[in-house]
């Protein structure tokens, strides 16, 4: 079996070190422009040449669990696209989301300020049930984030195209039942991927739905959210501010408003990285159920876009 490699900003040896072990008797290499052709593909936003140059895949496999990248450009038609499925992505979104949403709800961010100002002095305690937190997305980080979430005792909703039954999560699904959801969360989570259903769904008219004095916390992707419209509804007071993990331009650029902005905390795209070894068990577990011809769990369904 041939696999090649493909992936922008990643050290390709390690990987390679780690799917030979993992895949004994196949021959990896990293794809060069006229390389022959291979079988499975492992990737993260590789140029229009490489499939245009391996049209034969099988397997597409991303080292990431947003497609978003992926799905724009021409891809084999016969060939299965697999993303990573948790792979140790989901625990650490539950710690990241957890973090953001405690650290809002006990206003620790103005007890660091005024413990560096000298200050001994007490807020008064915020009312735990009326911080629902609503997830968008309860696919498998939405999931996880949604149950971690509830460890702590927040009342938690999620919104999902298809109706969920997870326990101490109310479920809201589809278009019909988006601005009930809205109306009802005091923090807003986003973990939906980034479709063209989803793209900019995070706007003027959708924030302002949320009740007064809303969170936001956007760790999926950049182009869900409409970046003017967040910083004119914290300006406006009509929310309380955010905690973005992703943006429309990456890195941000040392302009851009939100790096100085007091009500916005942002971090650079790491609330959950790939892990190196984890996925490449998975990728390799499904690789070969796949030459099996068995089932795997994370096929993208290229026609909903995620
Ligand atoms: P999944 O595919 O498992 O879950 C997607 C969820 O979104 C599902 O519940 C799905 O509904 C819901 N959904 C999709 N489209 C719509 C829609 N139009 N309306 C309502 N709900 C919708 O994805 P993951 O949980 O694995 O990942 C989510 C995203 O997180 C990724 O696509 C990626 O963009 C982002 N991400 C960000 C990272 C970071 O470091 N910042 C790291 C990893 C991922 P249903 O269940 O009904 O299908
Ligand atoms: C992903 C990401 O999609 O890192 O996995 O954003």
């Amino acid at each position: 079996m041939k696999i090649t490699f493909c992936c922008s900003d990643t050290k390709a040896g390690p990987w390679l070190t780690g799917l030979r072990a993992a895949l004994p008797g196949a021959q990896v290499e990293v794809w060069q422009a006229g390389a022959a052709p291979a079988e499975h593909a492992v990737v993260w936003a590789p140029p229009q040449q490489f499939f245009d140059e391996q049209p034969q895949l099988k397997g597409i496999f991303n080292i990431g669990a947003g497609v978003d990248a992926l799905l724009k450009l021409r891809l084999p038609p016969q060939a299965t696209v697999v993303r990573l499925d948790d792979a140790g992505m989901s625990v650490q979104m539950a710690e990241y989301v957890c973090h953001a949403v405690i650290r809002h709800f006990r206003e620790f961010d103005a007890y660091e300020a005024d413990a560096r100002a000298g200050l001994w002095s007490f807020r008064k305690p915020r009312v735990r049930a009326d911080f629902s937190v609503g997830v968008m997305g309860l696919g498998v980080l939405g999931q996880r984030v949604a149950r971690a979430l509830r460890q702590f005792e927040f009342p938690v909703l999620g919104w999902s195209r298809s109706s969920k039954d997870i326990e101490g999560v109310r479920s809201f699904a589809g278009a019909a039942q988006f601005h009930d959801f809205l109306a009802v969360s005091k923090v807003l989570v986003n973990l939906l991927p980034l479709t063209p259903d989803t793209r900019d769904i995070l706007r003027f008219d959708t924030l302002s739905k949320l009740p007064p004095g809303a969170y936001v916390i956007n760790v999926a992707r950049g182009a869900h959210l409409v970046e003017q419209d967040l910083i004119a509804l914290i300006a406006s007071g009509h929310l309380a501010g955010a905690t973005l993990d992703v943006f429309r331009s990456e890195p941000l650029p040392l302009e851009h408003p939100f790096w100085q902005h007091p009500k916005i905390t942002i971090t650079p795209h790491t609330s959950a990285r790939t892990l190196r070894d984890e996925s490449i068990a998975q990728i390799a577990g499904k690789m070969m159920a796949l030459e099996r011809g068995e089932p795997v769990a994370g096929v993208v369904d290229r026609g909903r876009g995620y």
